[in-house]
């Protein structure tokens, strides 16, 4: 049902580009991108969780039909109303005004359209609330202006995500103020609980791939999921007005195979869940074309020698530079 909404959204902003343009061919059909907004699209940025294609779904097929519907309707009542009883057309008006079968209706059909919409809305509220047995947790906080990340399970402790500078992120072909220099990881298929709060004033955690945003509080441990199902690279933002800098402090989550993110995690010297604490860490082999050498320097400041065993190189909790 998602894909056939994308075809459906990609075919409305292809049309709106279209009228506006001279040349359909050059501007039709934009393709939806995964985890990222999407030049000349409208409507919401594609899920790749089942909570967000639920929350699609009541958008799509609750909501929107809902909305559209009253509105034409009022639209209709307005414009009869202007034609049918304007001075020209009805030039003695009645003189009643009450009439207690309508009142009646007027007042029964709202509540029953807000049922229809609880129900629903409510299914979709438990859905986020019933967080399956988590596979693995992330504890993300919020700084001004940046995140720290923290795998408790792996025993990786806090190392902290900056966005990635503009020439950087030009070079690598990443968006700007989405893209950043310590990517979290996350396995595919697997419940991963974050847990989100705040060192300062309030952020918020948000991934609109995976449906979720959730306020990063200070005092406060705050808790969401979500469980992808596609590999893939997925961008968030903070989203809670934070401080002169709230642009700048991007979220980019890459979701790997099982084998990428243990091999991620003995780069990061974690502890490999359900196995010995891996001797040596293959991280130059990161699948899905990932540029891992790329990413490797930059985010580590010091170089690790390859030989060097993953537990030599602690989890780097580089300096916040641009704060
Ligand atoms: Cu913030």
């Amino acid at each position: 049902m998602t894909s056939s909404f994308h075809g459906l959204r990609t075919r409305a902003a292809g049309a709106l580009a279209g009228a506006g343009a001279a040349f359909w061919g050059a501007t039709a059909w934009a393709q939806d991108k995964f985890g990222q907004p999407t030049d000349g699209a409208i409507d919401l940025q594609p899920g790749v969780t089942p909570l967000r294609e639920q929350a699609i779904w009541f958008h799509n097929i609750i909501l929107l039909p809902i909305i559209t519907a009253i509105v034409l309707f009022v639209l209709g009542l307005l414009v009869w109303v202007m034609i049918r009883y304007n001075k020209r057309a009805n030039p003695t008006p009645a003189k009643w005004s009450h009439n207690t079968p309508i009142e009646i209706v007027w007042t029964v059909v709202p509540v029953m359209i807000l049922m229809v919409i609880a129900v629903f809305s409510f299914r979709l509220l438990f859905a986020y609330n019933d967080m399956p047995k988590p596979d693995l947790t992330i504890k993300a906080t919020g700084y001004q202006w940046y995140w720290g990340y923290e795998y408790p399970d792996q025993k990786i402790g806090e190392f902290i995500s900056n966005v990635l500078p503009e020439d950087e992120a030009k070079a690598r072909n990443v968006p700007y103020k989405l893209a950043v220099t310590e990517p979290l990881y996350a396995p595919v298929g697997k419940v991963v609980r974050v847990q989100v709060t705040g060192a300062d004033v309030i952020h918020a955690f948000a991934v609109p791939s995976f449906g979720i945003i959730t306020d990063a509080i200070p005092g406060r441990l705050n808790e969401t999921w979500f469980k992808a199902d596609r590999i893939g690279v997925y961008y968030g933002n903070c989203r809670e007005l934070c401080g002169v800098d709230h642009a700048f402090m991007p979220i980019e989550v890459h979701v790997v195979s099982q084998a990428d993110f243990d091999a991620w995690v003995a780069k990061k010297g974690g502890e490999v869940a359900g196995a010995a604490p891996a001797p040596e860490a293959a991280p130059a082999a990161d699948a899905a074309g990932e540029p891992a050498a790329a990413t490797a320097p930059a985010a580590t400041p010091v170089s690790t020698t390859p030989a060097a065993p993953a537990a030599a190189t602690p989890a780097p909790a580089a300096a916040p530079g641009a704060h």
